[in-house]
């Protein structure tokens, strides 16, 4: 066996995509492996009606390359899941990516060869490669949940999931169809389905609070405005906790005047979506301050709910604003006053089965010619762990991690030599702009490489005790926050048995760069190169 390659990334997605072309700049020959026949990831995947990015479009887009960033024109201030699709073709074309991306290809497994310093990479249909590193980007939200309801094989109906819809196109007009989620995913599809649907159902465990997306058309003159002032654009990005480019008002919500904060969190609900949950700075750390911001949020949602008891229903309980992905939404709630739409609460009357004709609930049997599962992933460690990945002294990374998932700086596991993370646990992530971030990591990640290239060193292992640091700064920093007080996909609650750890790094987009800027100038310190 012999090296065939410097670098093998796992995921043609956005973050994929991006590592081959800096790696490739670097002179790092490079192999992407995608299990689809597209490229894409999510963004090939989630083709379901209404699927859009719930960051503005000028963000939710790569930095690397201002003549790319001056050529495309968005849209709309938030893309559709086709859009995004034609964005990531056009950068692979424009980039001659594909020559080195590998479709239909999934990864079985991957072993530490430690006499070669290099990874085995096998795929399940026998090719193998050598690579020196091997880069997950196999992304987060990328490991549908299998949720299945007794009786369901009796079922007549057509079962879609959401993170699985078809790419020809479904037709719903006229049908009866229920939609089983009201994450963001199942928020996006409502008030589109509920167009063409004779009758619409929607099955909500949790009401999620969701704040609107205020989309509208780019205008020639705002494509303009921004594409003159981009670097600035992304600066101001690269710079914000977020990734999104807010930066906070740095009084707590608590502080300011009763009229001002009202004042501020009009402006916000209007126009800012995601960005509402940053109208102060600690609407995320107090307790105070989110009540007061949970309380705004949940009289705009009742607000715009005729029906009483659905109203009551939909606002939002027992849980902070923003301590679950809150959904950025194109008229939900509104959606719920036509008269083919209801809500069913399966909290109250829970689904028992499915019938050979629908659902049957603890209250009900209702008929359906279609079901819409948007239940949502195996959030952060899905797509990883679905990979065999087996490190030094044949340890697997599903033993390293069965007490949850533990890195030096999200990007590297003692015991893994040479194998790299981008965009996963104990990194920003999903509490990021998560292109941004990755990025940042990318960009990181070539130097890195770069640097072991030119210095002789084969082998770099995150070193045990910066990983037992890292993972106690993740957690000193989770602390100061309010996330721990919600059972979300944070904190692994999405799948029974997962381990109940904070996942992603809440400290942001800017002060996670920092520390890697940081360890550069140490000369990498935490990692052990030889
Ligand atoms: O998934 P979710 P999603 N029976 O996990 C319910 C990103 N995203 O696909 O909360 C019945 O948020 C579950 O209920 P509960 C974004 O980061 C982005 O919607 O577990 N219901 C919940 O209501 C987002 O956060 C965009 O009680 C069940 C829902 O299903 C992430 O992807 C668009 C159930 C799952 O919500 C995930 O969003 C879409 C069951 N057995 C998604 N199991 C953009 O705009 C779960 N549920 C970019």
């Amino acid at each position: 066996m012999s090296v065939d390659v410097d670098v093998i990334v796992i995921g043609a997605g956005l973050a994929g995509l991006r590592a081959l072309y800096g790696f490739r700049c670097e002179g790092h020959s490079t192999i992407v492996l995608e299990a689809s026949d597209e490229i894409g990831g999510v963004w090939n995947f989630n083709r379901y009606p209404g699927a859009r990015c719930d960051v503005e479009s000028f963000d939710y887009s790569y930095r690397f390359s201002e003549e790319l960033e001056q050529e495309w024109r968005w849209s709309e201030r938030y893309a559709t899941q086709p859009e995004i699709l034609r964005y990531i073709n056009h950068v692979a074309d424009r980039f001659d990516l594909r020559r080195d991306v590998k479709l239909n290809t999934r990864v079985r497994q991957a072993q530490w060869e430690e006499a070669l310093c290099a990874w085995r990479i096998d795929a399940e249909d026998g090719r193998r490669w050598i690579a020196r590193r091997l880069v997950m980007a196999v992304g987060q939200l990328s490991t549908p949940k299998d949720t299945v309801y007794p009786g369901q094989d009796d079922y007549q109906g057509r079962v879609i999931y959401s993170a699985r819809w078809p790419r020809e196109p479904v037709d719903l007009d006229g049908k009866r169809v229920a939609i089983i989620g009201t994450g963001s995913s199942g928020v996006q599809m409502t008030p589109v389905i509920a167009e063409q649907a004779a009758h619409l159902a929607v099955f909500q465990r949790t009401a999620n609070y969701s704040v609107p997306a205020a989309n509208a058309p780019v205008s020639d003159e705002e494509d303009r405005a921004v594409k003159a002032a981009y670097r600035e654009r992304r600066e101001k990005a690269r710079n914000s906790p977020s990734g999104l480019g807010f930066i906070p008002d740095p009084r707590s919500a608590t502080e300011v005047d009763a009229d001002e904060r009202e004042r501020a969190f009009e402006a916000a609900w209007n126009r800012l979506g995601f960005g509402f949950s940053l109208t102060y700075k600690d609407i995320l750390l107090d307790e105070d301050a989110n009540a007061i911001a949970s309380e705004f949020v949940c009289r705009k949602i009742a607000e715009q709910v005729e029906d009483p008891r659905t109203r009551d229903k939909l606002l939002p309980k027992g849980f902070p604003f923003g301590t679950r992905r809150p959904s950025v939404d194109s008229g939900y709630f509104k959606t719920f006053n036509r008269d083919n739409v209801r809500l069913v609460d399966i909290r109250e009357t829970p689904i028992e089965r499915f019938t050979e004709t629908g659902i049957e609930t603890t209250a009900e049997s209702m008929d359906f010619d279609v079901v819409i599962y948007a239940t949502g992933f195996d959030v952060f460690t899905g797509s990883i762990l679905k990979i065999d990945l087996v490190g030094t002294g044949g340890r697997t990374l599903s033993e390293a991690w069965a007490g949850g998932p533990a890195s030096h700086l999200g990007i590297a596991v003692h015991g893994f030599p040479n194998l790299f993370f981008i965009g996963g646990p104990g990194s920003p992530s999903l509490l990021s702009n998560v292109i941004v971030s990755s990025e940042e990591q990318i960009d990181w990640l070539e130097a890195l490489l770069t640097y072991a290239r030119d210095h002789d060193l084969d082998r770099i292992e995150a070193t045990k005790q910066a990983q037992a640091d890292w993972v106690a700064h993740v957690n000193e920093r989770a602390r100061e926050t309010l996330y721990l007080k919600t059972p979300s996909y944070y904190v692994g609650a999405e799948m029974p048995g997962k381990p109940q750890v904070f996942m992603p790094y809440s400290g942001g987009v800017r002060g996670y760069r920092r520390l890697l800027e940081k360890t550069a100038e140490r000369g990498y310190d935490g990692f052990e190169m030889t």
